[in-house]
């Protein structure tokens, strides 16, 4: 317990003295001081602080007797921020090779700012059970897998018992994160466990029905980057600005002082690619790519996982994409692109509807295209059609007017009739929406 204990203290201290550095002590020879760790002994009697700074050996026995001569602020700012039975002594090093935790620490003092009790609390959380299940969202992604799969590798090298479990089946895109097969999907087949982690899930039905039920009665962690997380669990850690739970797990290891395997660094780096749209997307923030350039650092293979989600298509997808091309149409001003896929299509290509999932993306590639329309025939003259917006243009309220939903951005929704008839009704609709 006391070595559990002195892995959240070190990072409090660690807190409390980059505040100090920045604020009140205005000692020449603290100028230009990174600390990169506090470490404190299991007795939590000392705290080993280690700090890096550009220069040679005068440099570094100037910021020695600098910290010497501030040893009684610092220890004062310690008493008063963290509650512990001692007060510790402090003993100051120079750490040489400050890369890793020099990047790694940046993360997380930022991530300490916003949510520092709320990590503070999934800490505790882990803390106090020793086995767990993992858990993400029904047809899980590149996140959802890659969080879940790497939790667990994390949860099982502090020494916990970790299970991963997801209702339905891995997507062929994500196969190749490592531990992906052995992925529980019937919750009837998750081993006694003594508590429920729940990750990139904004409420609590998003694990699906079965596993809502199963965990109704054990305690929950839910670690989330949903703006509309619903704060469904006993403790919640809820990071809007994270771009994906993955980016949330390197910093929960980091806290826990847990060492990422590189298989595990696969995984989070996956789920941060794909949840930022490789990069593309304006979650692609400082930190995501500070996160994403820790985990290649801690062995993932961007390559291989480049090639594995998004270079891993069936000839059956570039079938289907060919007759998608083929219906291509504009409107005059070319500002709307739209296209079809019968259901003929997709027998012949032997290929189910998530494979053309993105092709209506392909459609806004086009500068001036401001909305993209996808039209999928899904029965006897039923139509699923798909919307996507570029810039100011909403489809939200498009799809919305049809009896469908959706956000700014992506909306879509099904009409009854004739391919004709559903073109022209959804024709007239759009144009009102590109002006
Ligand atoms: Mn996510």
């Amino acid at each position: 317990m006391t070595v559990k204990r002195a892995d959240r203290v070190g990072p409090a201290i660690f807190e409390e003295i980059s505040k100090l550095l920045v604020t009140k002590l205005e000692d020449p020879r603290l100028k230009g001081i990174t600390l990169t760790k506090v470490k404190m002994t299991p007795d939590l009697r000392i705290a080993r602080v280690n700090f890096s700074l550009i220069g040679g050996q005068p440099q570094i026995d100037a910021a020695l007797a600098g910290f010497e001569s501030a040893r009684r602020i610092i220890r004062r700012a310690i008493a008063d921020a963290v509650s512990l039975r001692y007060l510790p002594d402090l003993e100051f090093f120079y750490d040489p090779n400050p890369a890793y935790a020099d990047k790694i620490d940046g993360i997380i003092r930022e991530i300490h700012h916003q949510h520092r009790g709320e990590l503070q609390q999934a800490l505790d959380f882990i803390d106090q059970y020793d086995s767990f299940v993992v858990t993400a969202h029904q047809n899980p992604e590149g996140d959802a897998i890659g969080a879940t799969l790497a939790l667990c590798s994390i949860l099982r090298k502090i020494g916990k018992t970790a299970h991963p479990f997801n209702p339905d089946p891995v997507p062929a895109q994500t196969a190749f994160m490592p531990g992906a097969k052995k992925i529980i999907r019937d919750v009837s087949a998750i081993p006694p466990i003594a508590a429920v982690i729940v990750v990139d899930c904004g409420d609590r039905d998003r694990p699906g029905p079965d596993f809502k039920i199963f965990m109704k009665d054990k305690p929950v962690l839910n670690i989330d980057h949903h703006e509309t997380n619903t704060a469904f669990g006993n403790q919640n850690w809820v990071d809007p600005k994270a771009s994906s739970t993955g980016e949330m797990i390197v910093a929960l290891a980091e806290a826990l002082d847990a060492k990422i395997a590189p298989d595990a660094a696969l995984c989070l780096y996956t789920a941060i690619l794909t949840d930022t749209g490789s990069f593309h997307f304006s979650n692609t923030t400082a930190r995501a790519l500070e996160a994403a350039s820790e985990m290649v650092a801690a062995g993932a293979d961007p390559v291989l996982a480049a090639r594995s989600y998004y270079h891993a298509k069936t000839a059956g997808h570039l079938i289907l994409l060919a007759d998608f091309l083929g219906t291509l149409s504009f409107n005059p001003a070319q500002t709307v692109a739209s296209a079809v896929l019968t259901r003929e299509s997709y027998q012949r290509a032997a290929a189910g509807p998530d494979a053309s999932e993105n092709f209506i993306n392909a459609l806004t590639d086009v500068a001036s295209v401001k909305v993209a329309v996808f039209y999928r025939e899904a029965g006897d003259d039923e139509w699923k059609v798909s919307f996507r917006a570029k810039g100011e243009a909403d489809v939200s309220a498009l799809a919305f007017s049809f009896g469908g939903g959706g956000h700014k951005n992506a909306a879509g929704c099904t009409i009854k009739g004739t391919l004709e008839e559903v073109q022209k009704r959804v024709r007239d609709a759009v144009e009102m929406v590109v002006g």
